[in-house]
């Protein structure tokens, strides 16, 4: 009997904050390892560039070109808490056809396997805490990124649809906010860390007050990419079933947003003086996940420290502040 073909594996938004990590840990981890390229195995990292996956031509001609065994669809319009409230139409719009058409396209050309990333915003805001994976569909999220969070719970009924009516092995990730080198460092579309290490990094440069927006009081959990790229990788190997996965730390390992802030003035060696803009906005005050489902079916995993993880994304940040996101304002 022959063996079977050495997979291919496309990751669509493999340019992105976590697809880069998921090519960092292919590259670094040893061949044949529990979260390294087995032998044979091809990955392909793919940009927009390549094809706009709103497309459904596009797509295809993505997957024609590839033929993909496998798929980690990481591709989507993402942003932090102020581009969610600006755009929710953009937001909802862009993800349903990106979703779509890789879903669509998976069914066309009869991949093994999807793996579609969610987020724990798309979990009901008014909940029983912690959130689990069972309590998707169970409320309305919250207010502030409505147009993301309905497009991507959309995937998991997507994924159960195909698997009832054709028997696709399609499922999802929902990972909590992640950060990491490579991320989108721009000052007002994104997310907390990310920001606020741009801010306090000008501010420190240029001796301007480092604000962090909102009261500093809301609590989220934080998973570093490079965590995250092997909780898909895991996923990819030896996890086969259509409900998803929360990939995050421990729910005790929640932070108050005042707390990060204080971590990113220590890891930027911030001497100056840090205030709040109580007019922007906090969204949605907590959003706590339980990872006992990961942790019980991988048997454990060591998770980097948060002041270590943070440690390194400001290094990455500070080392490659030129080619990195930082959006139009960061230039100036
Ligand atoms: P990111 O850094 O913004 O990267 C987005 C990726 O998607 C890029 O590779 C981008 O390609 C690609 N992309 C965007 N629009 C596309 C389109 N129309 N056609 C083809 N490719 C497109 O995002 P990320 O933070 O890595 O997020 C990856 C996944 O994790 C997303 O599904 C996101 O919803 C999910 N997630 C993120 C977080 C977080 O805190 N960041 C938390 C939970 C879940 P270009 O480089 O060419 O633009
Ligand atoms: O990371 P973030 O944008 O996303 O904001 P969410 C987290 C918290 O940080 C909010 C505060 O309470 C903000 O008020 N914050 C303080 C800042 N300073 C800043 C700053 O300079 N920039 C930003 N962005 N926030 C997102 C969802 O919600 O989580 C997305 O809107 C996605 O759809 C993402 O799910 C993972 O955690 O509030």
């Amino acid at each position: 009997m022959s063996s079977p073909s050495p997979n291919v594996v496309l990751v669509t938004g493999g340019t992105g904050l976590v697809g880069q990590a998921i090519k960092h840990v292919i590259e670094t981890e040893p061949e044949g390892s529990r979260f390294g390229k087995q032998p044979g195995e091809k990955w392909i990292f793919a940009s927009s560039k390549e094809g706009d996956l709103r497309d459904p031509a596009q797509t295809r001609a993505l997957y024609e070109k590839y033929q993909p065994t496998h798929v980690i669809h990481l591709a989507a319009l993402v942003g932090g808490l102020f581009k969610n409230m600006k755009y929710k139409m953009t937001f909802l719009r862009d993800n349903l056809l990106i979703n779509d058409n890789v879903l669509e396209a998976a069914h066309e050309k009869n991949t093994q396997k999807v793996i579609s990333c969610l987020s724990t915003c798309v979990f009901p805001d008014k909940v029983e805490y912690p959130l689990d994976e069972t309590k998707i569909h169970t409320g309305p999220p919250h207010q502030s990124n409505f147009g993301y969070a309905h497009a991507k719970r959309l995937v998991d009924v997507q994924n159960h649809a195909y698997k009832e009516q054709y028997g696709h092995n399609f499922t999802s990730a929902i990972p909590t906010n992640v950060f990491g080198p490579h991320d989108n460092f721009d000052l007002e579309d994104s997310h907390v860390i990310p920001g606020l290490i741009h801010k306090c990094y000008l501010a420190k440069k240029n001796g301007t007050p480092f604000i962090v927006a909102g009261t500093g009081k809301p609590l989220r959990q934080f998973i570093f990419s490079y965590d995250l790229a092997k909780l898909f990788i895991w996923m990819l190997r030896e996890y086969d079933d259509v409900e998803p996965v929360i990939l995050s730390v421990g729910e005790d390992e929640e932070v108050s947003i005042k707390e990060v802030a204080d971590a990113i003035v220590k890891a930027v060696d911030f001497k100056g003086d840090y205030t709040f803009d109580t007019t922007r906005a906090d969204g949605q005050f907590r959003k706590p996940a339980s990872n006992k489902k990961l942790l019980t079916l991988m048997g454990g995993f060591e998770f980097t420290p948060f002041p270590e993880a943070l440690d390194l994304t400001v290094k990455w940040f500070v080392e490659n502040y030129d080619k990195a996101r930082t959006g139009a304002a960061g230039k100036a």
